[in-house]
């Protein structure tokens, strides 16, 4: 058996975010398949036996069980020793990028994507609602962007791997980030060049066909 196991599935970009960190950590780590879009997390018997919660990503690890990507994102950087923070400065910069991720940077866009993307939902107050907050968070990134190659300046750390977690989902969502923001597109691009990068189609298990 894998010495990680990541419940996953493949349109989740907050599992990905952890899925990525594994592959380029070349860590031993196998994927877990939840059936998100039949409601396998809304049920009791994955609140009670893998997330009290009903999210995933969840990571199991040598008798721990570990939920909140910021969470898991952490912990690999600290037993990996790779992508962490190299002192207390780095470490609440690495805090502060994370939690404006999952508060703005990635809940409004995911939550977009969800509804205009995936769902098919059509436009509505609340669509639009969502993108006014993601263009407004992801304006906030692009501008700190503009002068650095990562996050917290020349190297990649567990901050970049949260703000890329739906980085590469293309489906539809009525922005054009290529256009609209062209440091965010750029910093993708330096992500997605780095060694052992694989989109999250390739690295977690969608639904059998
Ligand atoms: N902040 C959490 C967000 C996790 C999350 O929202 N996961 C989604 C899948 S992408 C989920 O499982 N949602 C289930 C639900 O909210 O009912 C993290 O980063 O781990």
């Amino acid at each position: 058996m894998a010495e990680f196991r990541l419940h996953c599935f493949r349109e989740s970009g907050n599992a990905y975010r952890v899925a990525l960190m594994l592959e380029l950590c070349n860590c031993d780590w196998a994927p877990v398949w939840v059936d998100y879009f039949n409601g396998a997390t809304r049920t009791d018997a994955f609140k009670s036996g893998t997330n009290e919660r009903g999210e995933v990503p969840v990571l199991e690890h040598k008798g721990r069980t570990l939920s909140q990507s910021g969470v898991i994102l952490d912990y690999l950087a600290e037993i990996t020793g790779q992508f962490g923070p190299r002192d207390a400065e780095e470490r609440r910069e690495i805090l502060r990028w994370t939690l404006f991720d999952n508060h703005k940077f990635t809940s409004y866009y995911a939550t977009l994507r969800f509804l205009v993307g995936l769902q098919k939902s059509g436009e509505s107050p609340v669509t639009e609602f969502l993108r006014t907050r993601t263009r407004a968070a992801w304006a906030v990134a692009d501008k700190h962007l503009a002068s650095r190659k990562f996050l917290l300046g020349d190297t990649p750390t567990i901050a970049d791997l949260s703000l890329a977690g739906y980085a590469y989902y293309t489906e539809p969502t009525g922005i054009d980030r290529a256009k609209e923001f062209p440091n965010i597109e750029a910093w993708a691009a330096r992500i997605a060049s780095l060694p052992r990068w694989k989109h999250p189609h390739d690295l977690m298990p969608g639904a059998p066909a």
